[in-house]
């Protein structure tokens, strides 16, 4: 069956038989999305889901690096210094692409092999067949760039084995194909020399059960993941209910993982962690993704009005010096409510989900 492409440019359109393909395809910058990526991804999703010749869809990514590193956050960054609103039309879009892809009715296989970090996870971690590889790396590190886990993942890290959410939402950890399976960010291994074989193995397929069946037929178990051993330290120090508190498990815990978990956490934004914590335990409450994206919305827009945000981009992104000078630089200083301001309503700019 031959391919024919639909649209040439940062998102890679194609389609053969009834396969529709999306392949994000900035593979300089890992993928890394663009507000006119998503609007295009949601553009074609919206016409394929009403298009009776298209059975299935696939999301890759271009390049040997992996699917996506997240958001475009050289562009948020010019936005904020400049107070353009493209923040807010950012998310606002990628938020709603990633409650389609959870409540698309036809079967959308993504490809998570290599990185997938932060807006990676949102394009990927709501479809219905998510496939790793041997060579997958997923990660949330935002609270790094003193921002959070968005893109709704701590209602699926709220519900990750144990603690081992939380644990991955604090400390940006990367993990591989089986503990990907394991957390349910993920659903079947398949060997990365084997998924040039996937479009033309799709291309006739319409339904979950014989896109599940045609995957499960290439894939092969994954090497074993290293979370579910290290589940005693995990979940005797990150239940806690307070930063506070688990850092000082840590600090007592006998395991050399614990205290290598404090180190990497003391580096990192101070509100940003007490942000984090606090939205991967209130999700556990929640019965639909949409109240996550709400919450995430609000933080969203109080994070780009704020110092950490911009501070953590910079060290990492512009500047690199990866020495960023966080305000308050100390757990102390961050009090409850200036936690609270994070989670209020913001009004007017609400998220809302259409359909
Ligand atoms: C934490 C993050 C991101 C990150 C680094 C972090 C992130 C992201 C990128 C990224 C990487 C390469 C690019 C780019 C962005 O890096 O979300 O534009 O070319 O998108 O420590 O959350």
């Amino acid at each position: 069956m031959s391919e024919t492409i639909l649209r040439d440019g940062d998102v890679l359109v194609r389609e053969r038989g009834a396969l529709r393909r999306l392949t994000l395809n900035r593979p300089k910058a890992l993928n890394a999305l663009t507000l006119d990526m998503t609007v295009t991804m949601t553009e074609y999703l919206r016409a394929w889901a009403k298009d009776d010749s298209a059975g299935t869809i696939l999301i890759d990514g271009a390049g040997e690096r992996g699917l996506c590193a997240g958001g475009d956050l050289r562009a948020l960054y010019d936005a904020a210094k400049s107070s353009d609103p493209l923040p807010q039309n950012f998310w606002a879009t990628e938020y709603r692409l990633n409650v389609l892809i959870a409540h698309y009715r036809k079967p959308v296989v993504v490809i998570m092999d290599g990185t997938v970090m932060g807006g990676g996870v949102g394009i990927s971690a709501y479809a219905a067949h998510r496939v790793v590889t041997e060579r997958s790396a997923i990660a949330m590190p935002e609270a790094g760039i003193g921002y959070f886990p968005d893109v709704g993942a701590s209602y699926l890290l709220a519900r990750a084995p144990g603690s081992l959410g939380t644990h991955l939402a604090l400390t940006g950890e990367r993990i591989g194909a089986a503990d990907g399976i394991y957390c349910g960010l993920a659903d079947i291994h398949i060997a990365a020399d084997k998924l040039a074989e996937i479009p033309s193995l799709l291309a006739d397929c319409r339904t979950r059960e014989e896109v599940q069946a045609r995957l499960a037929r290439m894939s092969t178990p994954p090497a074993s993941g290293k979370l579910s051993a290290a589940r005693a330290w995990i979940d005797a120090c990150y239940s806690a209910d307070a930063v506070e508190e688990i850092f000082a498990r840590q600090r007592a815990s006998s395991s050399e993982a614990a205290h290598a978990a404090l180190a990497a956490l003391q580096r990192m934004s101070p509100t940003a962690l007490k942000i984090t914590l606090r939205n991967v335990r209130a999700a556990l409450s929640f019965n639909e993704i949409e109240q996550s994206f709400r919450q995430d919305y609000r933080i969203s827009l109080k994070c780009i009005a704020g110092h950490d945000f911009i501070e953590g981009i910079r060290a990492v992104i512009v500047d690199k010096d990866r020495n960023p000078a966080w305000r308050p630089d100390r757990l102390e200083d961050v009090t409850p409510a200036m936690i609270d301001a994070y989670f209020k309503t913001v009004d007017d700019l609400e998220l809302k989900f259409d359909g």
